[in-house]
Protein backbone atom coordinates (compact mmCIF):
# COMPACT_ATOMS: atom_id res chain seq x y z
CA UNK A 1 0.00 0.00 0.00
CA UNK A 2 2.86 2.51 0.89
CA UNK A 3 3.81 2.47 -2.63
CA UNK A 4 0.45 4.10 -3.71
CA UNK A 5 1.10 7.05 -1.07
CA UNK A 6 3.33 9.92 -1.39
CA UNK A 7 4.08 12.71 0.87
CA UNK A 8 5.71 15.66 -1.40
CA UNK A 9 6.37 19.61 -0.88
CA UNK A 10 4.63 21.65 -3.28
CA UNK A 11 1.92 23.77 -4.50
CA UNK A 12 -1.49 21.68 -5.35
CA UNK A 13 -2.71 24.00 -8.12
CA UNK A 14 0.42 22.16 -10.16
CA UNK A 15 -0.53 18.85 -9.53
CA UNK A 16 -1.47 17.02 -12.36
CA UNK A 17 -3.34 13.99 -10.78
CA UNK A 18 -6.52 13.11 -12.08
CA UNK A 19 -8.44 15.32 -9.36
CA UNK A 20 -7.14 17.99 -6.31
CA UNK A 21 -8.90 17.98 -3.22
CA UNK A 22 -9.64 21.55 -1.95
CA UNK A 23 -9.84 22.74 1.71
CA UNK A 24 -13.01 24.99 1.42
CA UNK A 25 -15.62 26.68 3.56
CA UNK A 26 -19.70 25.34 3.64
CA UNK A 27 -20.14 28.46 0.74
CA UNK A 28 -17.87 26.85 -1.75
CA UNK A 29 -17.95 30.57 -3.01
CA UNK A 30 -13.82 30.42 -2.29
CA UNK A 31 -11.55 32.07 0.96
CA UNK A 32 -8.39 31.99 1.16
CA UNK A 33 -5.29 29.77 1.55
CA UNK A 34 -5.13 26.77 -0.51
CA UNK A 35 -9.09 27.79 -1.39
CA UNK A 36 -7.94 31.02 -2.79
CA UNK A 37 -5.25 29.40 -4.51
CA UNK A 38 -6.81 26.88 -6.24
CA UNK A 39 -9.77 29.16 -6.97
CA UNK A 40 -7.23 31.41 -8.97
CA UNK A 41 -5.53 29.13 -10.96
CA UNK A 42 -8.50 27.25 -12.03
CA UNK A 43 -10.39 30.63 -13.37
CA UNK A 44 -14.18 31.97 -12.95
CA UNK A 45 -15.76 29.08 -14.32
CA UNK A 46 -14.89 27.08 -10.92
CA UNK A 47 -16.91 29.20 -8.88
CA UNK A 48 -19.91 29.60 -11.45
CA UNK A 49 -20.10 25.97 -11.08
CA UNK A 50 -19.52 25.80 -6.84
CA UNK A 51 -22.42 28.30 -6.83
CA UNK A 52 -24.64 26.36 -8.46
CA UNK A 53 -24.19 23.64 -5.90
CA UNK A 54 -25.43 25.90 -3.13
CA UNK A 55 -22.75 25.09 -0.47
CA UNK A 56 -21.66 22.07 1.27
CA UNK A 57 -21.99 20.78 5.51
CA UNK A 58 -18.31 20.42 7.01
CA UNK A 59 -17.29 16.46 6.45
CA UNK A 60 -18.92 16.22 3.13
CA UNK A 61 -17.43 16.69 -0.15
CA UNK A 62 -18.45 17.45 -3.93
CA UNK A 63 -16.74 17.50 -7.41
CA UNK A 64 -16.72 20.15 -10.20
CA UNK A 65 -14.33 20.64 -13.19
CA UNK A 66 -10.76 21.65 -12.78
CA UNK A 67 -10.90 24.40 -15.49
CA UNK A 68 -7.76 25.78 -16.21
CA UNK A 69 -6.16 23.46 -13.74
CA UNK A 70 -3.68 20.72 -15.14
CA UNK A 71 -6.39 18.33 -12.70
CA UNK A 72 -9.23 17.36 -14.25
CA UNK A 73 -11.52 17.50 -10.69
CA UNK A 74 -11.59 19.67 -8.15
CA UNK A 75 -13.23 17.45 -4.54
CA UNK A 76 -14.29 20.41 -2.74
CA UNK A 77 -14.57 19.12 0.84
CA UNK A 78 -15.08 21.32 4.42
CA UNK A 79 -12.76 20.32 6.98
CA UNK A 80 -13.76 21.43 10.80
CA UNK A 81 -12.92 24.52 12.35
CA UNK A 82 -10.61 23.21 15.68
CA UNK A 83 -12.52 24.21 18.55
CA UNK A 84 -10.65 22.41 21.31
CA UNK A 85 -11.12 18.72 20.55
CA UNK A 86 -14.96 18.27 21.85
CA UNK A 87 -16.71 19.44 19.33
CA UNK A 88 -16.41 16.26 17.28
CA UNK A 89 -13.62 17.69 14.94
CA UNK A 90 -12.01 14.38 15.09
CA UNK A 91 -14.75 12.46 13.27
CA UNK A 92 -15.68 15.73 10.79
CA UNK A 93 -12.07 15.33 9.42
CA UNK A 94 -11.94 11.86 8.66
CA UNK A 95 -15.22 12.13 7.14
CA UNK A 96 -13.64 14.81 4.82
CA UNK A 97 -10.90 12.24 3.68
CA UNK A 98 -13.55 9.09 3.18
CA UNK A 99 -16.14 11.82 1.40
CA UNK A 100 -13.29 12.96 -0.85
CA UNK A 101 -12.45 9.22 -1.60
CA UNK A 102 -15.82 8.16 -2.13
CA UNK A 103 -16.83 11.00 -4.59
CA UNK A 104 -13.47 10.26 -6.38
CA UNK A 105 -14.23 6.73 -6.86
CA UNK A 106 -17.34 8.12 -8.19
CA UNK A 107 -16.06 9.92 -11.24
CA UNK A 108 -13.84 7.31 -11.68
CA UNK A 109 -10.11 9.09 -10.59
CA UNK A 110 -6.88 7.13 -9.92
CA UNK A 111 -4.59 9.25 -8.77
CA UNK A 112 -5.37 12.71 -6.07
CA UNK A 113 -3.72 15.31 -4.05
CA UNK A 114 -4.47 16.50 -0.40
CA UNK A 115 -3.69 19.53 1.33
CA UNK A 116 -3.43 19.15 5.04
CA UNK A 117 -7.02 19.84 5.26
CA UNK A 118 -8.25 22.55 8.38
CA UNK A 119 -4.93 22.60 9.55
CA UNK A 120 -4.80 26.41 8.55
CA UNK A 121 -7.16 29.26 8.92
CA UNK A 122 -9.42 26.58 10.57
CA UNK A 123 -6.21 25.40 13.58
CA UNK A 124 -6.53 21.87 13.30
CA UNK A 125 -3.44 20.82 15.21
CA UNK A 126 -1.26 19.69 12.60
CA UNK A 127 -0.02 16.36 14.19
CA UNK A 128 -3.41 15.22 15.06
CA UNK A 129 -4.90 15.88 11.85
CA UNK A 130 -1.90 14.50 10.28
CA UNK A 131 -2.89 10.80 11.86
CA UNK A 132 -5.91 11.02 10.35
CA UNK A 133 -5.31 11.93 7.07
CA UNK A 134 -2.58 8.87 6.89
CA UNK A 135 -4.69 6.30 8.99
CA UNK A 136 -8.31 7.33 6.82
CA UNK A 137 -6.10 6.93 3.68
CA UNK A 138 -4.99 3.89 4.53
CA UNK A 139 -7.79 2.29 5.19
CA UNK A 140 -9.39 3.31 2.00
CA UNK A 141 -6.65 1.92 0.04
CA UNK A 142 -6.47 -1.57 2.05
CA UNK A 143 -10.07 -2.12 0.05
CA UNK A 144 -9.73 -0.09 -2.94
CA UNK A 145 -7.26 -1.38 -5.50
CA UNK A 146 -8.69 1.98 -7.86
CA UNK A 147 -6.53 4.54 -6.39
CA UNK A 148 -2.94 4.26 -7.73
CA UNK A 149 -1.57 7.24 -6.44
CA UNK A 150 -2.33 9.39 -2.93
CA UNK A 151 -0.16 12.48 -2.78
CA UNK A 152 0.00 14.65 0.17
CA UNK A 153 0.69 17.67 -1.08
CA UNK A 154 2.75 19.60 2.17
CA UNK A 155 2.46 23.91 1.85
CA UNK A 156 5.94 24.54 3.45
CA UNK A 157 8.53 22.32 5.30
CA UNK A 158 6.38 22.06 9.00
CA UNK A 159 3.99 20.30 7.40
CA UNK A 160 5.92 18.25 5.27
CA UNK A 161 8.26 17.02 8.65
CA UNK A 162 4.99 16.13 10.13
CA UNK A 163 3.36 14.13 7.18
CA UNK A 164 6.71 12.39 7.08
CA UNK A 165 7.36 12.08 11.21
CA UNK A 166 3.07 10.42 11.16
CA UNK A 167 3.85 8.37 8.26
CA UNK A 168 6.75 6.49 9.89
CA UNK A 169 3.91 6.31 13.05
CA UNK A 170 1.29 4.93 11.11
CA UNK A 171 2.60 2.55 8.45
CA UNK A 172 6.36 1.76 9.71
N1 LIG B 1 -1.01 24.04 -2.04
C1 LIG B 1 -1.04 23.17 -1.01
N2 LIG B 1 -1.33 23.53 0.25
C2 LIG B 1 -1.58 24.83 0.48
C3 LIG B 1 -1.57 25.82 -0.53
C4 LIG B 1 -1.27 25.37 -1.85
N3 LIG B 1 -1.24 26.20 -2.88
N4 LIG B 1 -1.87 27.01 0.04
C5 LIG B 1 -2.03 26.81 1.36
N5 LIG B 1 -1.88 25.49 1.64
P1 LIG B 1 -6.07 26.51 4.70
P2 LIG B 1 -8.22 25.24 6.28
C6 LIG B 1 -1.95 24.78 2.93
O1 LIG B 1 -6.07 27.68 5.59
O2 LIG B 1 -7.42 25.30 7.51
C7 LIG B 1 -10.03 29.18 3.43
O3 LIG B 1 -10.24 30.56 3.54
C8 LIG B 1 -1.81 25.59 4.20
O4 LIG B 1 -0.46 25.93 4.43
O5 LIG B 1 -5.98 26.73 3.24
O6 LIG B 1 -8.96 23.97 5.95
C9 LIG B 1 -11.31 28.43 3.11
O7 LIG B 1 -12.18 29.17 2.27
C10 LIG B 1 -2.30 24.56 5.21
O8 LIG B 1 -1.25 23.63 5.49
O9 LIG B 1 -7.41 25.59 4.93
C11 LIG B 1 -11.89 28.20 4.46
O10 LIG B 1 -12.64 29.32 4.90
C12 LIG B 1 -3.40 23.83 4.45
O11 LIG B 1 -3.21 24.18 3.07
C13 LIG B 1 -10.70 28.00 5.34
O12 LIG B 1 -9.62 28.69 4.69
C14 LIG B 1 -4.81 24.20 4.86
O13 LIG B 1 -4.89 25.58 5.18
C15 LIG B 1 -10.30 26.55 5.46
O14 LIG B 1 -9.27 26.43 6.38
Amino acid sequence: MEDRIRIIEGDITKEETDAIVNAANTTLLGGGGVDGAIHRAAGPELVAETRKIGGCPTGEARATRGYRLPAKWVIHTVGPVWAGGNRNEDNLLANCYRNSFKVARKLGVKTIAFPSISTGVYMFPLERATRIALEETGKVLQSDREFTDVIFVCFGEKVLNAYQKIYKEVFH
